[in-house]
C-alpha cells in the first residue's frame, strides 16, 4: 500500500513584545531567507520542544532576554505549495535583560500603526489586522 501523501506545515513561534504602547521587530538578516523583512522575533520548534520552551529559547538567542511567555494570541497559516508554516503569536510583557541585536541587523520598538510602513513577510501581511486587534486588545 502507497502511503498517503501529507501536507508539511512547519510550526513557528514568535513573540508580540510590548512595552509603552509599542511592539519590537527585528529585520532578517542577509543569509535567511526573506531577509530584510521585519519580523516578530521567534523561529521553529527544535525536537522534543514545546512551543513556549521553543519560544523562550528564541527570544534568548535573537535578543538575550529571558521572557515569560504569555498567552497564545494568534494563530496564521501560510502556504507555499506543498509546504506551510503554521504560525504562533504569544504575548510577551515580562521579561529580563534589555533586547540587543544579536541576530537581526536591527530593531525597532515601533508603534501599532507603524507596522504597515515596514515591509513584513507575506505571512504577516496578510493577517496584519488580526495582529492589530491583538495589540489594541
Ligand atoms: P532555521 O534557520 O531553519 O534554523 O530557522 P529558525 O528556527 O532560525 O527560524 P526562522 O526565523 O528562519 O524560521 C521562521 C520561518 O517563519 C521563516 O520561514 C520565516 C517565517 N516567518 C514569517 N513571519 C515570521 C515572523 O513574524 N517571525 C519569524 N521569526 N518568522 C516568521
Amino acid at each position: 500500500m502507497t502511503k498517503k501523501k501529507r501536507p508539511v506545515w512547519v510550526p513557528v513561534v514568535t513573540g508580540l513584545i510590548i512595552k509603552n504602547s509599542k511592539v519590537l521587530i527585528g529585520c532578517r538578516p542577509q543569509d535567511k531567507n526573506l531577509s530584510g523583512k521585519w519580523e516578530f522575533p521567534g523561529g521553529k520548534i527544535e525536537l522534543s520542544e514545546s512551543p513556549e520552551q521553543a519560544l523562550k529559547r528564541e527570544l534568548l538567542e535573537e535578543l538575550g532576554i529571558d521572557a515569560e511567555i504569555g498567552p497564545l494570541k494568534l494563530v496564521g497559516t501560510h502556504a507555499y505549495g506543498d509546504t506551510g508554516i503554521l504560525i504562533l503569536f504569544y504575548e510577551i510583557k515580562y521579561w529580563k535583560g534589555e533586547p540587543k541585536t544579536l541576530y537581526h541587523t536591527e530593531l525597532k520598538w515601533v508603534e501599532f500603526n507603524e507596522l504597515k510602513l515596514h515591509p513584513l513577510p507575506e505571512a504577516n501581511e496578510k493577517m496584519l489586522s488580526r495582529i492589530l486587534a491583538v495589540l489594541n486588545d
